[in-house]
């Protein structure tokens, strides 16, 4: 069998160059989730190594509408780096990646160490920040298809995201509408309770997920709660704006 390093080299090239790759598990049907999130581990320290600094995590599959969407049934996690982040109001060059869409999600920003089982409460307490963001995700599978450990090896689609402006970490975000217009047609319409009910209990599944690798949500990360609505898949000439109730709107242009 390949080495989980050699899949994370596989991974990691397909996204450094965008290029979309055939599934893991069509030539490995035996690969596991565990072996999926430890060749995530090892294709994100290629990015370490290529001078990528850690930015937080991103969760995944935390809607009906995602995973009906996907066809996975259970939540996900992947590492985001600073990388990762892109400039609100700017362009999207659409050549970086294979096929990507846009979600929006609600951004936590932990100002206190935060891991294992915890409750919404305890959650809330280590929040320093929530903010309105945008994710882009981009599976380097090719047509977008893939099983969980295919997903999850491919660091959950993680390519990119957008963090607005910060709110008080009080800010009530369990049902605020989202709109999301691209060239001025509404494309999604949606609510933050679409995750998992409330945004905290993703920020709760975080803890709790991350500890299983033994690491933990360190003070400065950014937490993405995942997708409140199906994704958008992007199109060069669109302009994409998405409004949240009374947090802000987020907005970029989608060039060649
Ligand atoms: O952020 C997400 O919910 C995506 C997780 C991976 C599945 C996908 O690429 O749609
Ligand atoms: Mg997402």
């Amino acid at each position: 069998m390949t080495s989980l390093a050699g899949l994370a080299q596989i991974v990691d090239e397909a996204a450094r160059t965008a290029a979309e790759i055939p599934q893991l598990t069509d030539s490995l049907p035996e690969l596991t989730v565990d072996d999926a999130y430890a060749i995530q581990a090892l294709s994100v320290a290629r990015r370490r190594l290529r001078g990528e600094r850690r930015a937080g995590y991103k969760m995944g599959l935390t809607s009906r509408a995602k995973m009906q969407q996907v066809g996975v049934s259970e939540v996900v996690w992947g590492r985001l780096t600073d990388a990762m982040r892109l400039t609100e109001g700017g362009d999207l060059i659409r050549a970086r990646y294979v096929h990507p869409r846009v979600e929006p999600e609600i951004a936590y920003l932990i100002g206190k160490p935060l891991e294992g089982e915890v409750s919404a409460a305890e959650a809330l307490l280590a929040v320093e920040a929530i903010a309105p963001a945008l994710e882009i995700i981009d599976s380097r599978y090719r047509d977008f298809k893939f099983s969980l450990p295919d997903v999850v090896a491919d660091n959950s689609s993680s390519s990119g995201f957008y963090v607005g402006s910060w709110a008080k970490p009080s800010t009530e975000v369990g049902n605020l509408g989202i709109l999301m217009e691209v060239n001025g047609r509404p494309v999604q319409i949606g609510s933050t309770a679409a995750i998992l009910g409330h945004p905290v209990r993703s920020l709760v599944a975080a803890a709790r997920l991350v500890a299983r690798a033994g690491e933990r949500l360190e003070p400065g990360d950014i937490v993405l709660a995942g997708g409140a609505t199906a994704a958008h898949p992007l199109t060069p000439g669109e302009y994409l704006q998405t409004s949240f109730q009374s947090l802000g709107t987020l907005s970029f242009h989608v060039v060649a």
